[in-house]
């Protein structure tokens, strides 16, 4: 999968995203054609009456109330037409809600990934918990309605091609809707400083259509299979042994830590950390060998693992499917 390096900004994917770029191109054209105007007349009369002298100063005009009246209608015209602009867009894109409505996804941020929970009752087939970090899967062509969380600074989820940014604060519950119209990664970002890492607290919205994501869903509902054998085995047993558990959830073998990502489908993801690394065998060791070389300031620990250690738990980690 390739993404982007920046974010698409004026690429809009979806109806909720298309009217902030409409708005956002037409306020900079009006303000580029009066920029052009005013810089055009500056120079054009510079250059026409050069040729005059220094006679003095010219006549100063005070009070003419036509042309007064002219440029302050017309400035106002102007800001009344971008009021209006920016009403309807507002209208378009943050439809409301519904008092009580159940969201169908909880988005968390933390420092520095975000977590996305698939509450039970948007799950139609009953599932279990379902939590995902930083791919974030929605089914194609409909509204979804996004409760924002923080678990610990203030965060800004934007994924500028499905809809509009907002903050995550703690303890405020957040509500935003986003869609996409085509099956597609779509990359996002924290928009708001949150510390060391800030940057590199990118994820993707996974678009699927309606059937591959109910599919998605159920894979993701199931729990991570106890019966390992050789490296993979070992590197549970130090999974366990290590207290990796306290800070991650692997569903099924009893690790329930909620600080770092859940790990229950590790390796069904592409990315990790942020989209800082994959998460291929190579890029999964250089992690554990030290995560704070890759994400200095990141919560989690170096664990001076030697070589037979790195690669056990990679093992491990890689059959989390
Ligand atoms: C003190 C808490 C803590 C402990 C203990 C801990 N981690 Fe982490 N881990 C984190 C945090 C926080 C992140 C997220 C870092 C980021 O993206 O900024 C993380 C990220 C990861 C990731 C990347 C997951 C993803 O999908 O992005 C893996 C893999 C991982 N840890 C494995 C382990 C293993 C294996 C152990 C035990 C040797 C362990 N962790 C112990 C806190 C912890
Ligand atoms: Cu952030």
């Amino acid at each position: 999968m390739s993404l982007p390096a920046a974010l698409p900004v004026l690429q809009p994917a979806s109806p909720l995203a298309a009217p902030i770029s409409t708005a956002t191109s037409i306020t900079l054209g009006l303000g580029l054609a009066v920029f052009l105007l005013v810089t055009g007349l500056t120079l054009y009369f510079a250059w026409r009456f050069k040729h005059r002298g220094a006679g003095g100063e010219p006549p100063q005009i005070f009070g003419n109330a036509r042309d007064e009246i002219i440029w302050m209608v017309t400035a106002l015209a102007i800001l009344i037409f971008l009021f209006g602009l920016a009403w309807a867009t507002i209208n378009k894109i943050d439809p409301e809600a519904g008092q009580g409505a159940t969201p169908d996804l909880i988005v968390t941020g933390r420092q520095w990934f975000w977590q996305a929970q698939y509450p039970r009752a948007s799950n139609p087939a009953g599932l279990g918990v379902v939590r995902a970090a930083n791919e974030i899967h929605i089914p194609t062509n409909r509204k979804l309605l996004l409760e924002l969380d923080s678990g610990d600074v203030i965060h800004d989820f934007w994924a500028p091609q499905l809809g509009r940014k907002m903050d995550a604060v703690p303890g405020q519950n957040n509500r935003m809707w986003i869609q996409a119209d085509t099956p597609g990664s779509y990359l996002g970002a924290c928009a708001e400083f949150c510390g060391a890492q800030h940057a590199w607290m990118r994820f993707t919205v996974v678009a699927q259509s309606p059937t591959d994501f109910q599919a998605w869903l159920s894979q993701q509902s199931r729990q991570a299979s106890p019966s390992l054998s050789g490296t993979a085995a070992q590197g549970a047993e130090l999974f366990a042994y290590q207290g990796c558990g306290e800070c991650h959830a692997v569903r099924g073998l009893g690790a329930r830590g909620n600080v770092g990502p859940d790990l229950t489908h590790f390796a069904s993801r592409s990315r990790m950390a942020g989209n800082v690394l994959s998460t291929r065998p190579g890029d999964v060791v250089r992690w554990l060998r030290d995560p704070d070389a890759v994400k200095p300031g990141t919560r989690m620990p170096n664990f001076h693992l030697n070589d037979a250690q790195l690669e056990q738990l990679t093992a491990f980690l890689e059959t989390l499917k």
